[in-house]
């Protein structure tokens, strides 16, 4: 049966699995059927009660007990996953959701940028509809030459995970009200972030250079322009997610209450 994946990712401690337990409640709270997969061999407690959980085939623990430490033991389960793949697909397949959110692991670099990571979630997703929500901390807003750096980061994974790729703020409530008034506002503009990063006079030399360049590579690929704040406890700004990921997924106009019926059979 044809599945549409909503795939978390994003650095360590970003929001990754609260955002999966909250969107998946507004979600439902809107009619959709939602299994949440705990992607990663090395979370034993996620925030949620998976429906669907890797670690019943494979933990990171496994690995450690051979004698690996924790980042190599990670990297391990992972790769053993394209082994279980099938078995996980088919428990999801089980409950006939409307979507699938998938939590990554923690660890972002052992992920997306081995071999494995990209490897098992192709082998789960197959052929079917996904969308990648990349989580930048909402920390990094407050500095110019972060930004810089975190967008980087967003459009290395999307060219990594080759998905369309929808970069949130998370934990958009801690962010000052001089970033949610006056930079978010103007972030799109040409030229705003480069004059930002020259003006907080934290960088120079070569890092400023690089990160001009940067800047300007970013909003050339259209890649500044839609950024999503999204905090877990704001249902308004989860319902905003929601819709952007239904557009992406469904190809579809604005957001809109998700009919159930629409999609039974599927
Ligand atoms: N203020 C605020 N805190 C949040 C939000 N989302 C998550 N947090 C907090 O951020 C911390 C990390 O959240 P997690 O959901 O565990 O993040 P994660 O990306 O899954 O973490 P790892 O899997 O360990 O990489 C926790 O203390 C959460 O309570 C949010 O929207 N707002
Ligand atoms: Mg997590």
């Amino acid at each position: 049966m044809a599945l549409k994946f909503i795939v978390m990712v994003g650095p360590a401690g970003s929001g990754k699995s609260t955002l999966t337990m909250q969107l998946a409640s507004a979600m439902e709270s809107l009619g959709a059927t939602v299994v949440k997969v705990n992607f990663d061999p090395a979370e034993d407690k996620p925030p949620y009660e998976p429906d669907v959980d890797v670690r019943d085939y494979v933990t990171a623990e496994e690995f450690m007990e051979k004698g690996l430490g924790p980042n190599g033991a990670l990297v391990s389960a992972i790769d053993s996953l394209i082994n279980h793949v099938d078995k996980v697909r088919e428990e999801v397949e089980q409950f006939r959701p409307d979507y699938v959110i998938v939590d990554t692991p923690g660890q972002l670099e052992p992920f997306a940028y081995r071999v494995g990571g990209p490897l098992v979630l192709d082998a789960l997703i197959q052929d079917d509809k996904a969308v990648t929500v990349f989580l930048m901390d909402s920390v990094f807003f407050e500095s110019p030459a972060d930004i810089v750096s975190i967008l980087t980061l967003a459009s290395s994974v999307n060219v990594r995970l080759r998905r369309p790729q929808v970069n949130v703020i998370s934990k958009a409530d801690l962010l000052s009200p001089e970033v949610v008034n006056n930079v978010l506002p103007m972030l799109h503009e040409e030229g705003y972030l480069e004059a930002a990063v020259r003006d907080s006079k934290v960088l120079s030399g070569t890092e400023l250079n690089l990160s001009l360049s940067l800047a300007r590579a970013l909003y050339e690929a259209g890649y500044i322009g839609e950024i999503l704040p999204v905090s877990a406890y704001d249902d308004v700004s989860l319902k905003e997610l929601y819709g952007k990921v239904q557009e992406v997924l469904e190809g579809g106009d604005d957001y809109r209450i998700y009919d159930v019926d629409e999609d039974q059979g599927d």
